[in-house]
């Protein structure tokens, strides 16, 4: 399992890489099944904003048919190719768009931000980051208006620069000005199919206008310095990509 070099200056330039179809059908199963379970049974719907802030069924965080999307799909090789090296993922993430016509609450929006920095639900002082988003998909996103994540290619230079220039800590603005008015591009896809995300690329995601919820499974993912150079890592968005390093001298706007 490798990228080619294709993608990884794709990855450069836009910060984004997608493989189509890299999880296996039986492990797709596995974890739909499990987490529609919960829905089913364990969900509380007057915890949908809580859940969306942080994660669905957060039982289900370290259970290995959901790890198993990461680590044993060929998405973990994918990782370690673009960071060199990587921590070992413990959690999965799951995030769901429930379809707005079935909603007794509403399900909140998340505007432009990258992940980690100036959290509505955390200290603005307090930094999570990472070094790499990689989103498993587990529904049919067919329609731009089913709650795709919306992310914007080529963001992730603009937020290193902003990092470097404008932004301090504890300022509570999650993006620039410039960067809070895009609609982003949606990300539109298959059950099976693995987005690969530089932690600097500013994403959005909005309300599921379809019948079927929206439903995505997200790993986390540091190169093993990443924790003693956060604020670092935001202001050289390759830090934390070592094998990178020959394509990003040769593009040097990246
Ligand atoms: O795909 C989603 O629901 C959005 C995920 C996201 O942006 C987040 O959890 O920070």
């Amino acid at each position: 399992m490798s990228l080619t070099h294709d993608e990884k200056a794709g990855f450069v330039r836009d910060g984004i890489a997608v493989r189509r179809g890299l999880v296996p059908e039986n492990l797709i199963t596995r974890a739909k099944s499990l987490i529609d379970d919960w829905v089913r049974e364990q969900m509380d719907a007057s915890q949908i904003s809580a859940y969306t802030q942080r994660t669905f069924a957060p039982e289900l965080g370290q259970h290995p048919d959901l790890l198993d999307l990461f680590a044993n799909s060929g998405a973990v090789e994918l990782a370690t190719e673009l960071l060199g090296d990587i921590q070992p993922v413990t959690t999965t993430q799951i995030q769901i768009r429930i379809p707005e016509e079935t909603l007794t609450t509403s399900q909140p929006e998340k505007a432009m931000h990258v992940d980690g920095v100036a959290c509505p639900h955390l200290d603005p002082d307090e930094l999570r980051t990472f070094s790499l988003l990689v989103g498993v998909v587990l529904s049919d996103i067919s329609d731009p208006d089913g709650g795709a994540l919306r992310y914007l290619p080529g963001g992730h230079q603009v937020m290193a620069r902003w990092f470097r220039t404008e932004w301090s800590r504890g300022v509570t603005e999650q993006v620039p000005p410039q960067i809070d008015t895009e609609s982003g591009t949606p990300f539109m896809g298959k059950p099976g199919d693995v987005l690969l995300m530089h932690h600097l690329v500013p994403h959005s995601v909005g309300n599921n206008y379809t019948l079927t919820p929206r439903v995505m499974a997200y790993f986390r993912v540091s190169h093993p310095h990443h924790a003693q150079r956060r604020l670092e890592a935001l202001r050289d968005p390759w830090l934390d990509y070592p094998p990178l390093a020959a394509i990003t001298i040769a593009s040097p706007t990246a």
